[in-house]
């Protein structure tokens, strides 16, 4: 499977998602700087211009909570809980994931989404240390992580959140305030699917 992805992204969550349920995959690689993500030549594989993108047998598949339960599937893997009432509470988490966690995030560098004056935008990156903050706050207070975000099974949960952990330093956050967020940075990190991820360059 063709998979498009950036150094320093969301992407990194399929990246690893890829390499624990050991499937085949070819990794080509955006460079952000010089704005790939928005060439029309990506624009036929992703028209909102954003990775990840998966090019599968049934078509391309975007949105990392999508891509995480389709490998998940496709894998025959048991990283989504059974029991319906876990597998919501997942859910709720990875919403929760890509609609406040990862959106804190982009007001750094992507103000221009939401504001034009410049003024707009030096406020929004100047607040993101605090939104980042209180999103490890909720999921330090509110999810198991012990050790996992579910408790003691890993879930496709996991590689996001640890994603978006990777982000926190850069955004003015020190991990080590959230002790069980830091423990479960530490041990996603010793994984052998993230050391993967790692010597393909996806994670600074
Ligand atoms: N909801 C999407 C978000 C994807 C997304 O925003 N990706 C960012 C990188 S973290 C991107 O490609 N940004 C390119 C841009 O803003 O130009 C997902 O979770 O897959």
């Amino acid at each position: 499977m063709k998979f498009f992805c950036a150094k320093a992204t969301v992407s990194i969550a399929t990246a690893i998602m890829l390499e624990e349920t050991e499937t085949d995959y070819d990794p080509v690689l955006l460079n952000f700087a010089e704005g790939d993500q928005l060439k029309p030549e990506y624009q036929t594989i992703n028209p909102k211009g954003r990775v990840p993108a998966l090019v599968t047998d049934h078509g391309i598949l975007t949105e990392t909570g999508a891509i995480l339960e389709y490998l998940n599937t496709i894998a025959g893997a048991s990283l989504v809980p059974t029991d319906p009432w876990a597998a919501a509470q997942m859910r709720a988490v990875m919403y929760y994931l890509a609609s406040t966690f990862h959106v804190n995030h982009a007001h750094r560098m992507r103000g221009a989404r939401w504001a034009d004056l410049d003024a707009s935008r030096v406020d929004m990156t100047a607040k993101v240390p605090e939104t980042m903050g209180q999103s490890c706050a909720y999921v330090e207070e509110n999810c198991a992580l012990s050790p996992f975000v579910m408790g003691t099974d890993m879930t496709v949960a996991d590689p996001w959140l640890y994603t978006i952990c990777t982000w926190l330093n850069g955004d003015g956050v020190d991990i080590t305030a959230y002790p069980k967020l830091a423990a479960h940075f530490d041990m996603m990190n010793a994984r052998p699917s993230v050391k993967a991820v790692r010597d393909l360059g996806l994670i600074p």
